[in-house]
């Protein structure tokens, strides 16, 4: 644990203006640890601890978010944009190196411009989601020429045959004994049947049919930034940011927005899957994201299902290697959230026909 003090001095290796006057936490994401540096200076700074247990390669990580927040930058720029500083994260080099990291060996750290009144929403409305569509497709047409090669921060990351390979292993394996409890049993037979369905784009990619491109890759309600008006500001949390398939950033945002409650609402028959929410949300994404081919957009639907359902393999994963992975705030809370995007895959896979006539309306 780092004290108060600890976190000052490593803020303060940043090259940051003004004076620091409090550091809070801030956000509430499962894999970084994530502060508020408050100044007397023109801005204030988010200081970020990378996971480096989860993220292995932190140099190659900076190097990815460095090119595309630079190359989006010069982006916004040539298009006359105003306001850029709340349009891209801009992260702040540290004072010894120059480099947007500093680490003491053990440790990783970043710091970020704070984006001012800015907002993120846990849940969206259609209205939102349809500006959200057109976001991350924007975000994925503006990334589609970067001249540099950005690698892979976790490798194989929505690879959804190492997701159910992991789950096997897990399984086999059973460390902490929790394949004794029934309805973990019960979970396993409920999915095991749909994984060749669900492995679906890595065989596309394998026959050349399904291209890579640089996606987001966490592509949660909550990683948006709105204005106090809702006009979407910008895209954060870049950590993830790298080759894949579209189907991630579509599946991801419908896997929280689309869903009726939280991911962790134990709940589950208060569990569905919003058609209005994908409606709007493809209908923004199919305007801007002109460069889909139309293997990419008839698969959209098949976007809807995988993701509720590698997020159920992965949060079933790691309750049975006895919670590793993700932070935890209870100790059933692995479980819950997989009963919760068990139920979610199920009520899309019951619209997948409704989602497919949507999609073919849409399309020009
Ligand atoms: C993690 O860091 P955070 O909370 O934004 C995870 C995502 C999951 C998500 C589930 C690097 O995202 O893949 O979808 O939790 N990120 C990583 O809430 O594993
Ligand atoms: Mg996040």
């Amino acid at each position: 644990m780092k004290t108060p003090q600890d976190l000052r001095e490593i803020a303060l290796k940043f090259d940051i203006k003004g004076n620091i006057l409090d550091i809070k936490p801030l956000g509430n994401g499962l894999i970084n640890d994530t502060l508020k540096i408050k100044t007397d200076g023109p801005d204030d700074y988010v200081l970020q601890r990378v996971n480096n247990a989860i993220f292995k390669d932190v140099e190659l990580l900076q190097h990815n978010i460095d090119c595309a927040t630079e190359h989006i930058r010069r982006k916004l720029i040539a298009a006359g944009e105003t306001d850029i500083d709340r349009k891209v994260l801009r992260f702040v080099p540290e004072k010894a190196t120059g480099k947007t990291y500093w680490t003491d060996g053990e440790t990783f750290w970043r710091v970020s411009v704070f984006i001012k009144d800015a907002f993120t929403y846990e849940t969206v409305n259609p209205e939102y989601s349809y500006y959200a569509g057109k976001a991350f497709g924007a975000f994925e047409a503006m990334l589609a020429d970067i001249p540099d090669t950005l690698g892979e921060t976790i490798p194989d990351f929505h690879n959804m045959e190492l997701r159910a390979r992991q789950l096997r292993e897990a399984v086999a394996e059973d460390k902490v004994g929790r394949m004794a409890e029934k309805e973990v049993q019960d979970i396993l037979s409920d999915l095991l049947p749909y994984e060749e369905e669900m492995c679906k784009a890595e065989r596309m990619y394998r026959e050349g049919i399904l291209p890579k491109r640089i996606c987001h890759c966490d592509t949660k309600v909550n990683n948006m930034m709105f204005d106090k008006d809702g006009n979407i500001l910008c895209v954060i949390d870049l950590d993830t940011l790298m080759p894949s398939f579209v189907f991630s950033d579509f599946g991801d945002f419908l896997r929280t927005a689309a869903n009726t409650v939280a991911e962790d609402n134990p709940a589950i028959e208060k569990v569905d899957f919003k058609m209005d929410i994908f409606e709007a949300f493809a209908r923004g994404y199919l305007e801007s994201a002109t460069f889909l081919t139309p293997v990419e957009r008839d698969n959209l639907p098949y976007a809807a299902c995988l993701f509720p359902y590698m997020q159920a393999v992965r949060f079933f994963a790691d309750y049975i290697n006895g919670d590793t992975y993700y932070k935890i705030k209870y100790p059933e809370h692995n479980l819950v959230r997989t009963r919760n995007q068990v139920a979610l895959f199920h009520a899309a896979m019951s619209k997948v026909p409704a989602m497919q006539e949507f999609i073919k309306k849409h399309s020009i």
